[in-house]
């Protein structure tokens, strides 16, 4: 999509805010956006997205810690809140259904709300059991939504022990389930040994490794 300078410069200030921990300048430039008529779904890729990629970048440099990272997403959020409900792929009713949570035993959730808000925003149904989820509740929550894919997220090399017992559970109770994981101590390969059929390194990621997850089991609903 080809915008002019003054729809380029919204989608900049965009980033900017949200990369600068201003939430209410990031629900403004969400507004205007809409007032405009830019499209919501290039302004989350272009603005919210590719800003909490360079958050991402500033917190491995050390240049923000973790009280920043927490305030940019609380930005995201606002920004999202605005321009996600717009979005092409929300509003046409074949939404895609996600069961989200961070394994028993660990309480980290900072990636595990940015990839619940990149599903959000590209329009899929989320359902989020939050952290320290026993691997029942995923077993229970993937039959109450009938949702085709489960995302585990492990923080610790300790608590990523648990990512094969939910696995082996959720496949006994539904092998046509597909799991999807992520977290700092993973890697494709680690994921691959766990019985996982799909690993994404960053939020980013997640949403085409979930979309070819879903592609390679002949989902319906699969855009
Ligand atoms: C913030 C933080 C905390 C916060 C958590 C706040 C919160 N609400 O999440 C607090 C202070 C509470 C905390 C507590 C602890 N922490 Co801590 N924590 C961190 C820290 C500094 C940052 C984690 C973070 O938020 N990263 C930013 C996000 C954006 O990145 P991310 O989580 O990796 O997520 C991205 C990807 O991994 C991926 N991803 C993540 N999940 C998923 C899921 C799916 C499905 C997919 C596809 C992708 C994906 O996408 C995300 C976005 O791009 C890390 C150090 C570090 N540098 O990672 C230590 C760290 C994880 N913590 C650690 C430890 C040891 C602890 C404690 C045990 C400390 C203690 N002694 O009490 C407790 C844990 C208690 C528990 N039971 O869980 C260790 C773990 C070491 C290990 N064994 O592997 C680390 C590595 C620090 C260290 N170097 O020692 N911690």
């Amino acid at each position: 999509m080809t915008l002019d300078e003054g729809s380029q410069k919204l989608i900049q200030n965009l980033y900017d805010a949200v990369v600068n921990m201003d939430e209410d300048l990031t629900a403004e430039m969400s507004r205007s956006i809409l007032a405009r008529g830019i499209d919501p779904g290039h302004a989350v890729k272009h603005g919210l997205m590719a800003a909490m990629e360079k958050v991402g970048e500033l917190y491995a440099a050390d240049t923000y810690y973790v009280s920043e990272l927490l305030l940019c997403a609380d930005a995201l959020h606002a920004g999202l809140e605005i321009l996600a409900p717009h979005m092409e792929e929300v509003s046409d009713g074949g939404r895609n259904h996600i069961v989200i949570g961070t394994v028993e035993g660990d309480i980290h959730d900072v990636g595990k709300n940015l990839v619940k808000a990149m599903f959000e925003a590209t329009g899929w149904a989320v359902h989020d059991l939050g952290k320290d989820v026993a691997p029942e509740r995923f077993v229970e929550e993937q039959a109450r939504t009938e949702a085709p894919l489960v995302a585990l997220s492990a923080l610790m090399s300790t608590t990523m022990l648990a990512i094969p017992k939910a696995i082996k559970m959720i496949k006994d109770a539904r092998p046509d389930v597909s799991v999807l994981v992520g977290g700092a101590p993973l890697s494709r390969e680690v994921a691959a040994s766990f019985g996982a059929d799909g690993y994404a390194h960053n939020a980013g990621e997640a949403i085409a490794e979930a979309k070819a997850l879903l592609a390679r089991v002949g989902y319906p609903r699969q855009k």
